[in-house]
């Protein structure tokens, strides 16, 4: 047996690992992470080391597959490219283009080809009914970036390398890998910082994992608006804020300091759990830092104010001088200035154009409003790309299970037949990311959202299985037999669906695919063509780094005026008429317990269930806190009731010291119940704590779109 070497990163999460690939007759040997790597340096977790057991797993699915009432029959790629290209177009043409409706999930993130024929299939036909777990995860973000910077992609990222104080709210970087900025090593990096002499504090209401690199300090579930507002205001008041680069460089700071101005210290410490005392000191602490820097990820984007949060923190990064400043907070610089070039992309900046008045963020619709829009018929064919929304969503008591049985044409792009899969009308088969020529996330790519700046660029490892496709093909081949022109170009729509006739025939291999896409991409950022890159640089290639100094007042800010917006007036507004009143109810509740999510580091998302390598545990649990395992009379494997507003569960309990007191934690994503298609998930069901998280115009944050999943209000007992 010939075995060979190859060098790749891994794309299961945003750190992208380095890893070492030992292939044999097209198959994984073994996997190990890559010492080399410029900046994972031999770390990798074990959902990339044992990738085999997903790449080569016996319910990998091989062929398009057509459902026939119960069964399931294989069909052909010309078959398949035909009936669905047909029944489109004839919903099309009896309901209009908006019937025609795109859901991508997490994985859809690390394709850096798809995306551009998925959007220009979308923008062809006209329909801006494009929805993703994007709002379960971070739309909320982009949205301050477009409002504050000019572009939803001009995303700064902390310069973990030099700052001396580190505020991280609502993330688990050292399980989750980090998101929407590169960090591999996360804990190793994180806790550099207070054996320099820094500090690394961590705000969650549980006790995480990454904690063991710095601090950590509890906070009641959704209550960081408080904490952030009050932190604003304390700074003003002890004259925290850069003053000369606020006048400079920002727009609308006597606005903030207004909104923020009857949030004191004490008023926070009412719901959040945090004393007035301890934010003072934190407050010193970050004005004392040569260099600081506040993050936040989904545990906070998850809440009811996650753009307000979003906002906010980035004000405090941007008054006190620490924006666009070593040891802050850095705007990136990728191979094309991706921000620059979506501001003339009308599908990626915010619209409203739906009937109700949330927004399309970033290209995405409220994943929230899925339901609603199928079942009042405004959505009759849906393609699912890389998701299985029915365990990732808000799905109270099953009814996104109900509004996907009912769409009239569903399609799932997989690499399995998961639960929507099951339900779908056709279920095609994708090349996983073992099988396609990349570079890392667009995000790390084309924004340069790194820390340390590099660049790596992998052919693909394994050769895909005969029967699977590409999602550029199956976009370009779909425009193909419904007539839609592509890019809007006749020119450039005809060579892409001439690639794709002929990709799968023999002149195919002879002739240039869309990867030169990619040649393209290195080369626009002064970089070698991909045969140089895997040549001389397989391991990544270490770039310029990042000093600061090159974002303010630099033709970089792009919102009109060229200054960074401080306050946005929707946000204003919508501070005055939400934060106020959901402080008082926050106050009714304090008794009552709060539903959060955990992420494991053996699971991705409802992916890596399918895997015996990586999933052994029958079920997940509900975990809480010592004195509220007491007050409800429960210990280890107690079964417990959760109830909230939209569902109610069972599920059996861990007691721990890890959590706060008055809240749960149950591990999302699992309760594949319904999983015939992923036969060890089926084994190992566990509970999908999304039943009990709202839908609909109640459960959805305003300005962003974004999904409430975090901070759920729930009702427990045990179960009698
Ligand atoms: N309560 C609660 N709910 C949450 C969250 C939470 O924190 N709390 N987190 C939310 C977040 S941030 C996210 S992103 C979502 C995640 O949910 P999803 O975005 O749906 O992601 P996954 O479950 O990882 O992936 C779903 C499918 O992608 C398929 N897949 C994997 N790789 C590929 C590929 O290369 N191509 C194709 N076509 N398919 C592939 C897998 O087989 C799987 O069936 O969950 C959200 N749900
Ligand atoms: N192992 C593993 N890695 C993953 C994933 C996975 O499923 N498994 N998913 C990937 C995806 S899709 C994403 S988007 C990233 C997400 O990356 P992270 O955002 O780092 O994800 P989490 O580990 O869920 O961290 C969220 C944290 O928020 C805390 N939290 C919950 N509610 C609140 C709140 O109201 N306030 C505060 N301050 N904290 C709160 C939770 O306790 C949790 O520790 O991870 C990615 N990486
Ligand atoms: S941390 Fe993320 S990128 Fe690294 S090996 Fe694990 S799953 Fe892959
Ligand atoms: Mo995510």
């Amino acid at each position: 047996m010939h075995v060979e070497r190859k060098i790749t990163f891994c794309r299961i999460c945003e750190a992208t690992c380095g890893l070492q690939v030992d292939v044999a007759d097209n198959r994984i040997v073994d996997i190990k992470p890559d010492p080399e790597h410029v900046v994972s340096k031999g770390y990798a977790c074990v959902k990339g080391t044992r990738y085999a057991s997903t790449q080569h797993s016996p319910d990998r699915l091989l062929n398009p597959i057509k459902r026939i009432g119960n069964e399931w029959q294989d069909i052909t790629w010309d078959q398949a490219i035909r009936e669905i290209a047909s029944k489109l177009n004839e919903l099309i043409a009896t309901h209009g283009p908006q019937t025609f409706g795109h859901f991508v999930g997490s994985a859809g993130g690390a394709n850096v080809l798809a995306p551009m024929f998925r959007g220009a299939l979308y923008s062809g036909v006209g329909s801006q009914r494009m929805y993703g777990t994007g709002t379960c995860d971070t739309m909320n973000k982009f949205r301050v970036n477009e409002d504050m910077y000019g572009s939803p992609m001009r995303l700064a990222h902390p310069d973990v390398g030099n700052t001396d104080f580190m505020l991280i709210l609502g993330a688990n970087p050292a399980v989750s890998g980090n998101t929407l900025y590169h960090l591999p090593r996360a804990a190793q990096r994180l806790g550099a910082i207070p054996k320099r002499g820094g500090r690394v504090v961590f705000v969650n209401p549980r006790r995480v994992e990454s904690a063991v690199a710095g601090e950590h300090l509890f906070i009641r579930p959704d209550t960081d608006i408080y904490f952030l507002a009050a932190f604003v205001n304390e700074m003003i008041r002890i004259g925290s804020v850069d003053q000369e680069r606020v006048d400079c460089f920002m727009s609308n700071f006597d606005d903030l300091a207004k909104t923020v101005q009857a949030w004191t210290p004490e008023r926070q410490a009412e719901v959040t759990g945090i004393s007035a005392d301890t934010l003072r000191e934190l407050v010193r602490s970050h004005d004392e830092a040569a260099g600081a820097a506040l993050y936040m990820a989904t545990g906070v984007n998850q809440g009811r104010s996650g753009t307000l949060c979003f906002w906010l923190l980035e004000c405090i990064n941007a008054i006190s001088g620490n924006l666009d400043h070593r040891g802050g907070t850095l705007m990136g610089q990728g191979l094309v200035d991706m921000a620059k070039q979506v501001t003339d992309d009308p599908q990626m900046m915010t619209s409203y154009d739906r009937d109700d008045d949330f927004p399309t963020v970033s290209g995405q619709q409220p994943s929230g409003m899925l339901a609603d829009d199928i079942l009042s018929g405004q959505v009759t064919a849906l393609i699912v790309e890389a998701s299985n929304p029915l365990l990732a969503c808000s799905n109270p008591d099953g009814r996104l299970d109900e509004a996907l049985a009912s769409v009239e044409l569903l399609i799932s792009i997989d690499l399995f037949r998961n639960e929507v899969g099951d339900l779908a009308n056709y279920v095609l088969p994708a090349t996983s990311w073992m099988e396609r020529p990349e570079i890392p996330y667009a995000l790390q790519s084309l924004a340069g959202c790194c820390p340390t700046p590099y660049m790596i660029y992998a052919d693909p490892v394994l050769e895909p299985p005969p029967g699977v496709r590409h999602e550029w093909w199956m976009y370009t081949r779909l425009a193909d037999e419904m007539g839609v022109t592509l890019f809007k170009n006749k020119a450039l729509s005809g060579l892409a669906k001439t690639a794709a006739r002929v990709a799968y025939r023999p002149v195919g291999k002879l002739l240039p695919g869309p990867e030169l896409l990619i040649d393209g991409m290195l080369k626009s950022g002064g970089l070698p063509g991909r045969k140089k890159m895997t040549k001389h640089h397989p391991h990544g290639l270490l770039l310029a780094e990042n000093h600061g100094g090159n974002f303010l007042g630099t033709d970089r800010v792009l919102t009109p005026d060229g200054k960074v917006d401080l306050a946005p007036h929707r946000y204003i507004a919508t501070f005055d008429e939400q934060v106020e009143r959901l402080f008082e109810s926050e106050k009714r509740n304090t008794d009552r317990i709060k539903l959060i999510g955990i992420r494991q580091m053996r699971r991705m998302n409802t992916s890596s269930s399918n895997s015996p390598n990586l999933v052994r545990e029958t079920t997940n649990y509900a975990y809480l806190s010592i004195q509220d395992a007491d007050r409800l009379d429960v210990v280890n494997d107690d079964i417990i009731e959760v109830e909230s507003e939209s569902g109610k569960i069972e599920i059996p309990v861990r007691v721990t010291a890890e959590m706060m007191p008055r809240t749960i934690a149950i591990p999302q994503c699992w309760g594949h119940k319904n999983a015939r298609g992923l036969r060890h998930a089926a084994k190992h069901p566990g509970v999908n704590s999304n039943l009990l998280a709202g839908d609909g115009p109640d459960n959805i944050e305003k300005l962003s779109g974004m999904s409430h999943l975090s901070g759920i209000l729930i009702d427990v007992r045990k179960r009698a």
